[in-house]
């Protein structure tokens, strides 16, 4: 039943032929396409609109997310194995309160645009959380601007956001004037994944439309007034290119929380650690610590104050959620009766999330989108 060459066209690699051969090469891998409650679209074949290339199983149980690889039960009632991951986005869900749970966006994503509108002021915060959530993520990140034809002169607001995008490309678009398409649709060589991330509104189905080359995801108008948007797409769902290569669009999300977080908040900040190597202690907290070289950058312009605070801020969220993450790691060893905790990334929390998929969108469209970049 496997047929290689659509698999590979699916985005099946070495790296995963390894670990099937691994597990004895049981039953029929395929690509989870979109999640409903309870069950998955996984495609086995590179073109969806060949009924032969889809099948809906159950999931049930399962810790799936987009773009995952996984071998379903011949019957199609269960989800047997779920393939590992290269990278998966994974944020904090809003939805639970206090409580510490994970919700996987989207899973074995190549390239993922962080997608800003010139509709609204540049938000170097947001970004500056974004790009940490992006590194964790292992996939590789690109700040995609869109809808350039609002403004006469992209350059200001893109200086902006190159100021805290060190090294990561920062491409401007225009969805309705296709501008910016091509240089989108490059990173999809080799068939590679992309996916879109970003508040409502700010035009991601629009262009994943432009890339398509037909209007295949719907869009609306953002409301008038506050320009935020209707959170129009309500799944993540995975699209093949016209040329090759596997797009997720998103629902927009307003609040990102860190969940696990590895060496994301040391590379997204790199500039200000190289700083923190030459101050005079090595426990300095950059407060008022003589030699600190941080305060000495900020005293003499070389770093904004407010990113030193954005730093400040992510690495405490990141410490609390640890301790949050450790208390419930107990608790789940309890109820397993001493059996080891999957995988904390991959498994903790995610069965609630996809349960509870639509609630967690909904949450988020609750509060005003992006009330931290007013
Ligand atoms: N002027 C202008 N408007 C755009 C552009 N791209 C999108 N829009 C408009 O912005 C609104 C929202 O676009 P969508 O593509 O639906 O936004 P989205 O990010 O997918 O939103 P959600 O699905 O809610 O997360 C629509 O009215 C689009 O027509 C653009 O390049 N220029
Ligand atoms: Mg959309
Ligand atoms: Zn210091």
């Amino acid at each position: 039943m496997v047929d290689p060459a659509e698999l590979r066209a699916l985005g099946w690699d070495d790296a995963l032929e390894d670990d099937w051969q691994d597990l004895g090469t049981p039953g029929s891998p395929g690509r989870i396409s979109r999640l409903d409650r309870g069950w998955s679209t996984v495609l086995t074949g590179a073109d969806p609109a060949d009924p032969a290339n889809v099948r809906r199983v159950r999931n049930i149980g399962a810790d799936v997310a987009v773009g995952d690889w996984v071998i379903p039960s011949d019957d199609g009632e269960r989800v047997d194995h779920v393939m590992p991951r290269r990278s998966a986005f994974v944020r904090r869900a809003s939805f639970e309160g206090s409580r510490a749970e994970a919700d996987t966006l989207a899973a074995n994503i190549d390239v993922v645009f962080l997608t800003h509108s010139f509709g609204h002021a540049p938000n170097q915060r947001r970004l500056e959380r974004e790009l940490v959530l992006a590194y964790d993520s292992g996939a590789e990140p690109v700040v995609v601007l869109t809808k350039a034809d609002l403004v006469d002169d992209p350059e200001p607001a893109r200086r902006e956001l190159v100021e805290v995008a060190f090294g990561v490309p920062v491409i401007v678009t225009s969805g309705h004037a296709g501008a910016g398409i091509e240089e989108l649709r490059a990173f999809a060589e080799g068939g590679r994944t992309l996916a879109f991330l970003g508040a409502s509104g700010v035009g991601k189905s629009t262009l994943v439309n432009a890339l398509l080359g037909s209007d295949v995801q719907a869009t609306t108008e953002v409301r008038t007034g506050d320009d935020r948007g209707r959170h129009t797409t309500v799944a993540a769902e995975l699209l093949p290119l016209p040329n090759g290569g596997w797009l997720v669009d998103t629902p927009g999300i307003r609040a990102l929380s860190l969940w696990l977080s590895g060496d994301g908040i040391e590379r997204a900040f790199a500039d200000v650690f190289d700083l923190m190597e030459h101050c005079r202690f090595r426990d300095c907290k950059h407060d008022r610590e003589p030699g600190c070289a941080v305060r000495a950058a900020i005293a003499e312009g070389a770093l904004d104050p407010d990113r030193f605070a954005s730093l400040e801020r992510l690495v405490a969220e990141e410490v609390a959620l640890e301790a949050e993450q450790r208390a419930r790691t107990k608790t789940g060893d309890r109820r397993r009766g001493g059996r080891p905790p999957p995988e904390a990334s991959e498994s903790a929390g995610s069965e609630d999330a996809d349960e509870d998929e639509d609630e967690a969108e909904h949450a988020d469209d609750d509060d005003a989108d992006d009330a931290d970049g007013a």
